[in-house]
């Protein structure tokens, strides 16, 4: 079983990228399972919000996460450095990593459904409160405890391809036994591994970071005026200028 997820979610990506002329968008994902009992799961409560879901609360009888990061080209990721608004590159692989993500949800639940087992699936994103920012699932912690990264200062989790590309998580009622050892993950962040980067948060356009204090309501109104600004590609809440131009963008720095 593990075999065809992987499978699954790989071809997806090739295909999804063939059938609609997206050669350009994205590398190959990172895979990775967690124990839906895993111990770490209980720091979401604490380190997300209280309200954070355990897989229980979206399949009853879960027994495996499958979390996968979908990283971007590098031509995406330069697309984006220039000027105030996103890129139009930027914009197009947002809504179109989305769109992958959910077709990669749907081909998993048909897996499972085929062999007699289900899945919980969850969005790529928009699963959040408006008022508070927070969701109640956090695909990107799901990841951390998976073991693909680590944070760095501009909250973004840095994987081995980088922090620019999207993140999924499915649940299912089937026991992988995969799961990556728990070992140390190492510090990717240079800033917090020696003081010495912060490049991202210099380059927020807003000073969504000022004092190194993130301020999310800035950021999200800077993300609105994307949404006007783009409009005619599709319902757009982005900006992306803190994840591009970095060491850690495209690459483990
Ligand atoms: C709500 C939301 C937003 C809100 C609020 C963002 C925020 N930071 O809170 C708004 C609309 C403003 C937003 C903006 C953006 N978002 Co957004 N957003 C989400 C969403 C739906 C939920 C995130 C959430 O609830 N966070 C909860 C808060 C409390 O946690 P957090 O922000 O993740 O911050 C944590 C880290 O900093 C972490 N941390 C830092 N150091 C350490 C160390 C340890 C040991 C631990 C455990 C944790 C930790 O602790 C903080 C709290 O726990 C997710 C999709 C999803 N459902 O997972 C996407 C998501 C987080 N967004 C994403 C992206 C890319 C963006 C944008 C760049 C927009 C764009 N696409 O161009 C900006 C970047 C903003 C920023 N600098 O954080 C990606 C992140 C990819 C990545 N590499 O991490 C996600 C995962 C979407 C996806 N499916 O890939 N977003
Ligand atoms: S740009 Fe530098 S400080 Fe910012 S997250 Fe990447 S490595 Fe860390
Ligand atoms: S996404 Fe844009 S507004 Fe939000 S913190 Fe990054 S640069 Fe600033």
């Amino acid at each position: 079983m593990y075999n065809k997820i992987i499978e699954t979610i790989k071809s997806t990506v090739i295909d999804y990228a063939k059938n609609n002329k997206l050669n350009k968008l994205w590398r190959e994902p990172i895979i990775e399972i967690i124990s839906a009992k895993d111990e770490k799961l209980k720091i979401l409560k604490v380190v997300v919000s209280a309200e954070h879901f355990m897989p229980c609360d979206i399949l009853p009888d879960a027994k495996s996460i499958i979390s996968f990061f979908i990283p971007f080209q590098e031509n995406i990721v330069r697309s984006n450095v220039e000027g105030k608004m996103a890129s139009e590159e930027w914009t197009i692989a947002y809504i179109k990593t989305n769109d992958l993500i959910k077709i990669i949800n749907d081909k998993i639940e048909i897996l499972m459904r085929q062999h007699g087992y289900k899945a919980g699936k969850i969005p790529a994103t928009h699963n959040f409160d408006v008022k508070k920012l927070i969701s109640n699932w956090s695909h990107r912690h799901i990841a951390y405890i998976a073991g693909m990264g680590t944070f760095g200062i501009n909250n973004m989790l840095i994987t081995k391809n980088g922090c620019c590309g999207r993140f999924g998580s499915i649940i299912i009622n089937y026991e992988l036994n995969e799961y990556k050892q728990s070992k140390e993950i190492k510090e990717k962040c240079l800033n917090k591994l020696n003081g010495n980067c912060g490049v991202c948060q210099k380059r927020c356009i807003v000073d969504a970071y000022e004092n190194n204090n993130y301020d999310r309501h800035k950021c999200y109104k800077q993300c609105l005026e994307n949404v006007e600004y783009h409009k005619n590609v599709g319902y757009a809440d982005i900006c992306g200028k803190c994840l591009v131009g970095l060491p850690c963008s495209i690459k483990e720095p």
